[in-house]
């Protein structure tokens, strides 16, 4: 059957037709059409910013038949529409603010109608060009909290739950990770690339056991761990952050989560904490140490966040009689260890595998080199010694160690 893409020229006509009957025709119907722009910049998806003459905004995001980055040679289902679309409308139900308004969901064209973004500025993008907006990493520890909460058993009933889970089966996404993330990196894969001088690190990950062993852990947890309906990809990209004049973020959102399941939990921990890693990389790389030092600090700033509003949402689990405080101590406690093993593996992906991060593959060669290096050296530390003290402090010292010995210049 043939896909029906759409087109800049066809988004009036189509826009016009979906705000009939919407509940949000005054969202869709905006009236005189002054620009559309595709601007997609993802691995996947066609995304457009439509704006009126008044100001006002929409963004269409279409998701092809096809893994973008690779082409039709690669086809996925366009259904991670469908699932980007209801996981943001429970996810703004669990945490409101923090995801993008949905408008509309179009299931015969896979196109979801959002909220317009251009205010804010994908977190990646700021970092990378040294701007940090105080707050973003709280609210993500914050995000995940509450959907780790209000997603799982301890806020929805079992019949629910049930039903739930069924319907964010993600089978074709999540078959992405576990080989983009869990098996690529440590097998010879043709999707798998490195600078030639990189080509010892990445042979030294591959014959490290003890490291594949964590690793197979990890894959096995993510495969079966089906906790709460998790984002799926959050890294730094998947976050959009508007800064006021103080420098502190007005609003935060996680979006585009095509990727989100029942997973685990640590997973989103782990995916901001590698991503932190890879962006303090890129700045010791560029000799900018104080601007790493800061990467590292998010870290923290996430972990605290988690744990205090998991905290504060604890008194309000629906059956206390099992799941007592000592089970929630044991719980972070549990996370926070498979916090370490996710990131190792995000880290470690981000280089070798497909896709990577523009946080390094922007540096020129010889300085990518050495940021590359630490980025897997980091990742191959750290699931080795999550076991001796998993505080983040610790993760944060080590990443200070490992990145600065690494970085050539
Ligand atoms: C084929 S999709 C490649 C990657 O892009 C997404 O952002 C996910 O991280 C996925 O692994
Ligand atoms: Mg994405």
């Amino acid at each position: 059957m043939k896909y029906n893409i759409l087109t800049v020229d066809e988004i009036p006509a189509y826009l016009a037709l979906r705000a009939e009957d919407s509940p949000y025709s005054e969202r869709l119907n905006i009236g005189e059409i002054d620009s559309i722009e595709e601007v997609g910049d993802g691995n996947l998806n066609l995304v457009f910013i439509v704006r009126a003459v008044s100001g006002v905004g929409v963004v269409l995001k279409q998701s092809l038949p096809y893994v973008r980055l690779v082409g039709p040679d690669w086809p996925m289902t366009p259904e991670r529409a469908r699932i980007e679309a209801t996981t943001t409308k429970l996810h703004a139900e669990v945490a409101p603010g923090l995801v993008p308004v949905i408008y509309d969901f179009n299931p015969e064209r896979y196109i979801i109608a959002m909220e317009d973004l251009s205010d804010h500025v994908v977190w990646r993008t700021a970092l990378n060009a040294g701007d940090h907006p105080t707050g973003v990493a709280a609210a993500m520890g914050m995000y995940i909290a509450k959907v780790a909460f209000g997603t799982s058993l301890f806020a929805v009933d079992t019949v629910e739950l049930a039903l739930r889970k069924e319907r964010a089966q993600n089978p074709d996404l999540c078959s992405i990770s576990e080989d983009l993330v869990f098996t690529e990196p440590y097998v010879d894969s043709d999707r798998n690339s490195c600078l030639e001088s990189n080509e010892p690190d990445v042979h030294a990950i591959a014959n490290d056991s003890e490291l594949k062993l964590e690793m197979a852990q990890a894959k096995w947890i993510f495969m079966t761990h089906a906790e709460a309906l998790i984002h799926g990809d959050l890294h730094t990209g998947s976050v959009m952050a508007k800064t006021g004049s103080t420098g502190v973020a007005e609003s935060s959102k996680a979006f585009d989560s095509e990727f989100a399941f029942y997973g685990p939990v640590a997973f989103d921990l782990g995916a901001l904490w590698a991503n932190y890693s890879i962006a303090a990389s890129r700045a010791y790389a560029l000799g900018e140490d104080v601007r790493a030092e800061k990467c590292l600090r998010l870290t923290e700033e996430t972990w605290v966040a988690f744990d205090a509003e998991f905290r504060r949402l604890w008194p309000e689990r629906t059956d206390k009689r099992m799941y007592s405080d000592s089970f929630l101590d044991s719980l972070l406690s549990k996370w926070r260890e498979e916090t370490w093993l996710f990131a190792s593996a995000k880290m470690i992906r981000r280089i070798i595998g497909l896709a990577k991060t523009s946080d390094i593959e922007t540096l020129e060669p010889r300085l990518r080199e050495g940021a590359a290096r630490g980025v897997l050296q980091l990742g191959q530390a750290a699931t080795k010694s999550r076991k001796d003290d998993s505080n983040p402090r610790a993760f944060v010292d080590l990443a200070q160690a490992v990145l600065t010995r690494a970085r050539t210049n």
